[in-house]
């Protein structure tokens, strides 16, 4: 059985882009930041980081979609923070970014990484989102270059 080998991934070559949604915006900023700090720190050179922002989690899809089909991009992190906040709107938006974001990665070949979160409580979202207890931001940059060497060590084989 033949095994994946490591793929030596040249960071410097690759291209990305991280798109955050506006809604929310005091958490997914915070996650934003530590996304882009993550690739950079991988090794991505900041040019080759494309950053944009949507109105809110809803159109994360749609402008995850728009990056990958007029950047030359390896992957994109879509970064979004629904907050339920008694409103049934809460349930509509987290399946329509959950699903519109799966579909996307199958439709496209290309790792869309899931950075949305889904919490019942602004302090949730608070604590998701801060340095000391991991930052869901991060953890999608880091997904999505897991996916992207994943996909270089398959054609390698
Ligand atoms: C409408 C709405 C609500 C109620 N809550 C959130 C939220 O918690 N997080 C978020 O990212 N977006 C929210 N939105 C906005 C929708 O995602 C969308 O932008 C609007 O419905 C316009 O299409």
């Amino acid at each position: 059985m033949a095994d994946i080998k490591d793929s030596m991934t040249d960071w410097s070559t690759k291209k990305v882009a991280i798109v955050a949604a506006n809604w929310n915006s005091f958490i997914t900023d915070e996650m934003l930041e530590a996304a882009e700090y993550t690739l950079k720190r991988k090794g991505i050179p900041e040019e080759n980081i494309y950053v944009s922002r949507c109105p809110g989690s809803f159109e994360l899809p749609l402008a995850c979609k728009w990056c990958l089909e007029h950047l030359e991009i390896d992957g994109v992190a879509a970064i979004g923070a629904v907050i339920r906040g008694g409103t049934p709107h809460f349930d509509y938006v987290c399946e329509a970014v959950t699903r519109g974001i799966a579909d996307l990665n199958l439709q496209t070949g290309k790792p869309v990484a899931f950075g949305v979160l889904t919490t019942d409580t602004v302090e949730q979202a608070t604590e998701r989102a801060s340095v000391e207890k991991g930052n869901k931001g991060a953890e999608a940059a880091l997904a999505l270059c897991e996916m992207i060497e994943l996909k270089n060590s398959l054609k390698s084989i």
